[in-house]
């Protein structure tokens, strides 16, 4: 199933289609509800979202390179603290394979930005940018989603 075709939304390496059956509800919508968007900055090499904490639903991440490096944008749930997470055979970049439930924006051009809506269901999630090196320099961060959204969504 796919859904907001304009954006490289995908599942990179082609290793987890399964990962993104809960992604069927993705929405294009244009004007987010209030509560229900995430503003992420990307810079060399810093992932900074808005805030930390969201309800489930669909949530629409508002992505904004300001670095003048292209960065991408990964949303994945794990248990792991996102410092923690386990490093590919290439020692630069996260083991993909590991990850469930992944969205993501593969490329993010320098001074660009890109939204990703994406339902979420309560549990811990981390953002990373995975290109070589980046997860590394630090480009990741921790979103907790809880169940008490709104009703009526
Ligand atoms: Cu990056």
């Amino acid at each position: 199933m796919r859904c907001n075709p304009s954006r490289r939304v995908l599942a990179k390496r082609g290793s987890i289609p399964v990962a993104l059956m809960f992604l069927a509800a993705c929405t294009r919508s244009p004007a987010p509800a209030p509560g229900h968007a995430v503003d992420v900055s990307l810079r060399d090499f810093r992932i900074t979202p808005s805030r930390h904490a969201a309800t489930s639903g669909v949530l629409t991440f508002r992505i904004q390179n300001h670095a003048p490096a292209t960065h991408e944008f990964v949303v994945f749930r794990t248990d792991l603290p996102p410092a923690r997470l386990p490093i590919g055979s290439d020692g630069l970049s996260v083991d993909e394979s590991v990850l469930r439930d992944v969205a993501e924006i593969s490329e993010v051009q320098s001074g660009t930005s890109e939204t990703l809506s994406v339902a979420l269901r309560p549990g811990h999630y981390v953002l990373i940018c995975n290109l070589e090196g980046h997860y590394l320099g630090g480009m990741h961060a921790a979103l907790d989603v809880t169940g008490e959204g709104p009703t009526g969504g």
